[in-house]
């Protein structure tokens, strides 16, 4: 995996959350401490999913939480303002609280239909991303499906940017494939 988030990064990736629900806390935690190397070296910043310990831990720009972490309120408190706060959103009334809760930013999605979307749900669709982009102050990154030819219409829809996993970690060329996006993007 560090290899695959070498290439993303070399291709200009601004941000890598490290998002492992299945290791063991030491396990993750050497994880993170190597993840946070090599973000570092590439000027990107790094958030942990769910684990505001860990994200404190290896100096992270942030947590990441998601249905079952944690309340905002109560990351906060734990992190004072060392880390970012971002939130896992599938509805414009989710996304609204967790912007009143005190997030920094929100995913939304999925958008379109993913390769795992049983995990993750319905697409919520590119209409509700444009009505949370609008009625949001925070960032809204769109998340779920998100393909090159999908990038544009997702940013036209107000989207501060763009999430993504299986584009791509199963890209054949990771570098290659994340310039793509990040000229895009930029
Ligand atoms: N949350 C909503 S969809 C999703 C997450 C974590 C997975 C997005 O993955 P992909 O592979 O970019 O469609």
């Amino acid at each position: 995996m560090l290899e695959a988030v070498e290439k993303a990064l070399n291709g200009g990736v601004k941000a890598v959350q490290l998002r492992e629900k299945d290791l063991g806390i030491r396990e993750l935690l050497a994880l993170a401490y190597s993840m946070r190397a090599l973000t570092a070296r590439h000027g990107a910043r790094l958030f942990i999913n769910d684990r505001v310990d860990i994200a404190l831990s290896v100096d992270a720009d942030g947590v990441h939480l998601g249905r079952t972490s944690m309340p905002v309120q109560a990351a906060r408190k734990a992190s004072g303002e060392r880390l970012m706060i971002g939130v896992s959103t599938h509805s414009l009334r989710e996304a609204k609280q967790a912007e009143e809760d005190g997030a920094d930013f929100v995913t939304l999605g999925p958008v379109y239909e993913t390769p795992s979307k049983i995990q993750y749900g319905k697409p919520i669709g590119i209409e509700l991303l444009n009505e949370a982009a609008k009625n949001c102050m925070i960032p809204v990154f769109g998340i779920g499906g998100i393909t090159i030819g999908r990038v544009e219409e997702v940013l036209e829809q107000g989207a501060y940017g763009a999430a993504l996993i299986s584009a791509i970690l199963t890209a054949e060329d990771i570098k290659k494939t994340t310039e793509k996006f990040m000229r895009k993007l930029s």
